[in-house]
């Protein structure tokens, strides 16, 4: 190891000790008879303080000509500093450049000057440096945890379903085709025939979190073409089941962020509110009837639109179930209720300001599986290999898909999803 300690590992009380920190140069603060470097690495900043008249002269003259955002580390003792960042300084007796850093930067990662979101993700590697950058992405990563950690607890076994396929799954919304050997295939848009696939598998519950593609051309602070997905499937339980399973997983998942992030949090500047469930449930007739506010023209049958999504989100305040869902704008696997098949056992979790999550129970039996998937225009022998998982055994079955990049945006209040995603896949964006 080339460090003793993280900067947020040392306190006052270790006053006297040598330690060795390795790290960015974040800003260097030259006073004539004082030198401050500021050291920062992943968890924080150290105050490098340089007594000029008192040290090595050739240690000054280093200390003064090391490059910003240069990687140094940094040997030396601790003093208790109430002014310095956690209440310390570092007085060093060496300090070594390991990665001299070009100038100019492209990019201030103190955040001094302010950067438009293309630049920084232009030099993506330079903008997570900033403790801002950083945090959103440790938070993420506490999300996907507490996820598969409830998730587990629940009996849900991770599977991984293959992201190169033959057919749409989502049917409506636009494929990436790529050339297969001799054929085509195409991106998967969602791992949906995979996971009900695995019911007929004998799994019993499933879960998945991995990208989607989906070729949309939007170009709005929403959607991405590269999207991350928790996906679960589980047999033998009702929508009601899952959407129950879902409201608890985000509650879940607040709770741990708010528990094990204090630090990101307070970084982001934010204060999580638990959602409380269980959420409200609004049918879709209710949902168009406050729609109908700012969209007096909706037509039953019609999808929300964004305006729509707004108002209701406005007038509901917190996390909501739209359920009840007409059959036609939903997909073929959804299951119609059986005395009024115009409407489908369909759901979509919405944060007031977006959708977060759809799901429904699915049709479990073959030859009305088989009919919805013509009535959409779909042609079932493309769906060979997953029409033949209904014939010999399908248990009753639910689930639902959530965008990771959607909660963390909605958690977090971030203006545009892709703050919430390393390396953005948009309409006009492929690299880096
Ligand atoms: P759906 O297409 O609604 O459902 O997707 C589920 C969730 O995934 C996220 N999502 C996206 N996030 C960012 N950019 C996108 N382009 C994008 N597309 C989707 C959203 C959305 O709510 N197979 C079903 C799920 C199921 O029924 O199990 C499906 O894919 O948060």
């Amino acid at each position: 190891m080339m460090r003793t300690h993280y900067t947020s590992e040392i306190t006052s009380e270790d006053a006297g000790k040598e330690v060795v920190l390795a790290g960015w140069l974040h800003e260097v603060r030259d006073l004539g008879g004082i030198l401050f470097l500021l050291l920062r690495d992943r968890e924080g900043i150290a105050q490098i303080t340089i007594v000029t008249k008192k040290s090595d002269p050739e240690l000054v003259n280093k200390a003064r000509k090391i490059p910003r955002e240069s990687v140094i580390v940094v040997r030396g003792s601790v003093k208790a500093e109430p002014k310095a960042p956690n209440g310390y300084e570092i007085l060093p007796t060496h300090i070594d450049v390991l990665s001299k850093a070009e100038s100019p930067l492209p990019l201030d990662p103190t955040g001094k000057v302010g950067a438009d979101l293309d630049t920084r993700l232009d030099v993506r590697f330079m903008d997570t440096r900033s403790p801002r950058t950083f945090s959103i992405f440790a938070v993420r990563h506490h999300v996907m945890l507490a996820t598969r950690e409830f998730l587990t607890e629940k009996g849900f076994i991770e599977i991984t379903t293959p992201k190169i396929v033959a057919a749409a799954t989502e049917g409506g919304t636009a494929l990436f085709p790529l050339s297969y050997f001799d054929r085509e295939a195409f991106l998967n848009q969602s791992p949906q025939l995979f996971k009900q696939m695995m019911m007929a598998g004998g799994f019993d519950r499933v879960f998945e979190i991995g990208p989607i593609f989906r070729a949309e051309e939007h170009d709005t602070t929403r959607h991405l073409n590269e999207a991350t997905s928790i996906d679960i499937e589980q047999s033998f339980v009702t929508h009601h089941d899952v959407m129950g399973l879902l409201e608890e997983l985000v509650a879940y998942v607040y709770e741990k962020v708010s528990e094990r992030c204090e630090r990101n949090l307070r970084t982001l500047n934010i204060e999580l509110d638990i959602p409380k469930t269980p959420f409200v449930k609004i049918t879709y007739d209710e949902a168009i009837e406050i729609a109908r506010d700012v969209e007096p023209s909706l037509e039953w049958g019609e999808d929300l639109t964004t305006a729509a999504e707004k108002r209701i989100g406005e007038e509901i305040g917190e996390h909501y179930f739209i359920v009840d869902w007409p059959t036609s704008i939903k997909p073929y696997y959804s299951m119609p209720y059986g005395d009024k098949p115009e409407i489908c056992k369909s759901f979509d979790l919405m944060h007031p300001k977006m959708e977060l999550a759809s799901g429904a129970q699915r049709i479990h039996e073959y030859g009305l599986l088989k009919k919805r998937i013509e009535e959409q225009g779909l042609n079932p022998d493309s769906f060979d290999f997953y029409l033949q998982a209904f014939r010999y055994g399908m248990p009753p079955h639910a689930g639902w898909g959530m965008g990771v990049e959607r909660l963390l945006m909605t958690m977090l209040d971030l203006k545009n999803i892709r703050e919430c995603i390393l390396f953005p896949r948009d309409r006009r964006r492929v690299a880096p």
